[in-house]
């Protein structure tokens, strides 16, 4: 099937008793038994609700995968992935990730035994370098948020393949319609499903995606023994959003490559992250492993007073945490999204005090573009 044909229809029967199109929002958080150790596969809502069933099938079609687990927030779903590996156990990771990735792996669960190592994972050498007897995942979020820097997805999994690891792709940038790390040889996909998959500011969820029978075992016994599941009427919304996740994407795609050609010629950005841009230093493997370019644009206005007038001034952009909705959103990733990274580590990729993430909405870009130049001039 199409993309935007499983977007609409998979996992989602008409209903058994009514023939109701749309599936359901099963509110429900108990089912009544027939008789004692007879009931009809539904005990307790953290444990089994059709209507988050319909989304894990949903989302599983669109990243080509056979299971998806859904979690009620992206960190939620972030946490429950090293349950899949023990005190002790090595994970390889990309520098750059989003700030609360960070701080959940670096500030919380290293009290747990486990060890990480940092590296730019946009050369795959560093993770070779990095690997330890006691590797068990690389974990790369490509491109990354908020530098857009790209990771070789093929040439991490031949490396986890080769060393028996697993690998696991944070593909929150992309959504699953311009890329599907599994297609190309990773295990395990990850949304902040709050992104571009719900598109419409109103839900925070998260989501993992896999081929893998043990992978999908272990994650699903997680997602019941730890509990931390979306609502029915959340997942309600986010399969009401996929069916326009096609038509969405393109759009932001269209917008933020004309507002990234827009920046590339104004003096006053003095550099403009956007795998889109032929000066992007991995223009070429975006190309290759990206069916789109996405709608994040960062920008270094190369002082902290442009980038301040930038995020203070703008009028339609909306300064807050977040992205991928229809709405314009711009954001300083240095004091607020990657607040808990510490700023040498900043520093050295790029993340400047005077960097703007743009988050490039689905509105009039003719607007949009207004709407910076009435700023930049
Ligand atoms: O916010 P939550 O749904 O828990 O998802 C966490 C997360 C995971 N991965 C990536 C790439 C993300 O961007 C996020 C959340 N990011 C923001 C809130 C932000 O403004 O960047």
């Amino acid at each position: 099937m199409g993309f935007s044909t499983d977007a609409i229809h998979a996992g989602q029967e008409p209903d058994l008793k009514t023939g109701a199109v749309i599936t359901p929002i099963y509110q429900t958080s108990t089912y009544a038994q027939e008789e004692l150790g007879k009931h009809k596969g539904y005990e307790y809502a953290r444990t089994q609700n059709l209507t988050r069933e319909s989304l894990e099938k949903n989302i599983a079609a669109l990243e080509k995968g056979k299971y998806g687990i859904a979690f009620s927030s992206g960190l939620a779903a972030t946490n429950a992935l090293m349950s899949l590996v023990k005190s002790g156990d090595h994970i390889i990771i990309s520098n750059n990730v989003y700030g609360g990735t960070y701080r959940l792996y670096e500030l919380v669960m290293k009290d747990f035994g486990l060890d990480y190592s940092w590296v730019d994972t946009s050369n795959l050498k560093n993770i070779e370098n990095a690997i330890k007897p006691n590797t068990k995942i690389v974990y790369v979020e490509t491109p990354t948020n908020p530098m857009l820097t790209i990771t070789d997805l093929k040439g991490v999994s031949e490396i986890c393949k080769k060393n028996n690891f697993i690998s696991i792709v944070d593909n929150t940038f992309m959504s699953p319609y311009f890329q599907n790390p599994l297609e190309m040889g990773c295990d395990i996909v990850l949304h902040s499903s709050t992104k571009y998959i719900n598109g419409h500011s109103d839900v925070v969820s998260g989501i993992v995606v896999t081929k893998s029978d043990k992978i999908h075992d272990r994650l699903r016994y997680i997602q019941n023994a730890a509990g931390a599941i979306p609502g029915p009427f959340d997942c309600w919304l986010i399969l009401r959003a996929t069916k326009t996740l096609a038509v969405r994407m393109e759009r932001h795609e269209k917008n933020a490559n004309q507002l990234a050609e827009y920046f590339s010629k104004n003096d006053k950005a003095k550099k403009v992250y956007y795998p889109g841009l032929k000066l992007h230093p991995q223009h070429e493997l975006a190309k290759k492993q990206m069916r789109g370019f996405g709608g994040m644009i960062s920008v270094d206005f190369g002082d902290i007073e442009t980038a301040k007038k930038v995020v203070n001034d703008v009028k339609i952009f909306t300064l807050a945490e977040s992205l991928g909705g229809v709405e314009s959103l711009v954001c300083h990733p240095a004091s607020m999204t990657h607040a808990s990274v510490p700023k040498a580590d900043r520093d050295k990729m790029g993340l400047t005090e005077s960097l703007v993430r743009f988050s490039v909405g689905i509105e009039d870009v003719e607007d949009l573009i207004e709407d910076i130049d009435n700023i930049l001039g």
